[in-house]
């Protein structure tokens, strides 16, 4: 069983944006915007729907530029397959919603301690402007159990 989902990293001038998720999985840490693709819906449309709804702002260009294969030691087979986009264009200021509190981060300073332990396998490349595809078991505590992370120009 496979199930897709998106995750959104705007970038502006050395700095990332990042949400603080409020409530659901994943409370408590620092990451992208995104979340499931729902049936009828493209994948890129899930990824601006779900940035629009995090943070109210509407995409205007974005690139895929990863993807990865998450599991859970506890329900094997049932992968997480989560397209990751880099966002280079949009309209309007992110802001505050009932999911997520924005904040912007410099690439020098990006809270690696209070986000998904698997996000400083890839999100350096991603800062280097490289895509890539990954693999992540996770155990319990969502411990990295076993983890491949390679640079991929196709996807
Ligand atoms: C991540 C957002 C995530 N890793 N890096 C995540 N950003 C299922 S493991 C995982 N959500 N979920």
């Amino acid at each position: 069983m496979k199930k897709l989902l998106t995750l959104c990293l705007l970038v502006e001038d050395g700095r990332v944006l990042l949400g603080m998720k409020k409530r659901g999985f994943g409370a408590g840490r620092w990451n992208g915007f995104g979340g499931k693709v729902e049936p009828g819906e493209t994948i890129e449309e899930a990824a601006v729907r779900e940035t629009s709804e995090e943070c109210g702002v509407a995409i205007a260009e974005m690139e895929r530029v990863g993807i990865h294969e998450f599991e859970f030691e506890k329900e094997r087979g049932n992968i997480l397959e989560v397209h990751v986009f880099r966002v280079d264009r949009w309209s309007g200021e992110p802001v505050e919603t009932e999911e997520m509190e924005p904040r912007w981060f410099a690439f020098s300073d990006i809270p690696y301690d209070t986000m998904w332990p698997d996000d400083r396998y890839w999100l350096p490349l991603f800062l280097e402007g490289k895509k890539f595809r990954t693999k992540f078991l996770f155990g319990e505590d969502d411990s990295v159990l076993e983890q491949s992370v390679e640079e991929s120009e196709a996807l």
